[in-house]
């Protein structure tokens, strides 16, 4: 038995990802790379930074078994890496509606990738208020799932993670429903008033040549 193994061959051996591990955290870095010399440069052109935080993980191997027992697949390498998506998350954060698109087209352009699927749960809100635009990538054979959203999507996401995501709401429960529904809305319409004003702010520092 080899007993001088290195912390990330100990990573490998341990994690369902196996011998995928350290390429799908090279995947996942230089994807977080990638977003943040955009931001340098957009900051630097525009004195406007468009991503408030961004941040990357490899689903843990506990919420994997869960995901595989909630799909009804086995809990095997396959499943992990092509029946599910979502192996390697990268999650964008914007301040304004406006910059989740720029960096929607900016990710896009990571050199290798292709898109294998895309919801834009902005314009098109889950009924439950959710919303944020997802891309799956597919990176050197790994999906990857990117959300970009702004901080009030952020932000009622993870609230309404915190209240039930993933436990059972039956129909008595119609008015936590329809609550959480109501601070999706009003978070979505301050959304849109933020970015209003910043196209008022923008327009007027343009029009006096600042
Ligand atoms: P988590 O947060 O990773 O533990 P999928 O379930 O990914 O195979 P589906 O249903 O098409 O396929 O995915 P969808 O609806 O695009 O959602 C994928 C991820 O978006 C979820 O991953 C959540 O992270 C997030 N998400 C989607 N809907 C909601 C929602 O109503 N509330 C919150 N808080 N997050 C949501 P996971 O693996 O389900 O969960």
């Amino acid at each position: 038995m080899n007993t001088t193994n290195t912390p990330s061959d100990r990573i490998t051996e341990s994690s369902i990802y196996g011998s995928h591990l350290p390429e799908m955290e090279t995947i996942k870095e230089e994807l977080l790379l990638w977003i943040e010399d955009f931001r340098k440069e957009i900051t630097k052109q525009t004195g406007s930074d468009p991503v408030e935080h961004s941040l990357g993980r490899i689903k843990s191997d506990e919420s994997m078994r869960d995901k595989c027992i909630r799909k009804g697949l086995p809990f095997t390498v396959d499943s992990v890496l092509h029946e599910i998506h979502d192996a390697i998350g990268i999650r964008v954060v914007c301040a304004f509606l406006s910059d989740v698109y720029t960096i929607r087209d900016r990710i896009v352009k990571f050199p290798g990738c292709s898109i294998h699927a895309e919801k834009d749960y902005i314009r098109h809100a889950k009924p439950n208020g959710y919303r944020s635009y997802h891309l799956i990538l597919n990176v050197r054979g790994y999906f990857v799932e990117v959300q970009i959203r702004t901080i009030s999507m952020d932000t009622w996401a993870a609230l309404e993670h915190h209240l039930k995501y993933k436990k059972h709401v039956s129909g008595n429960d119609s008015l936590i429903v329809s609550e959480l529904k109501r601070c999706a809305d009003e978070l979505a319409s301050t959304d849109i008033s933020m970015q209003t004003i910043r196209d008022m702010i923008f327009e007027e520092g343009d029009q006096t040549g600042t």
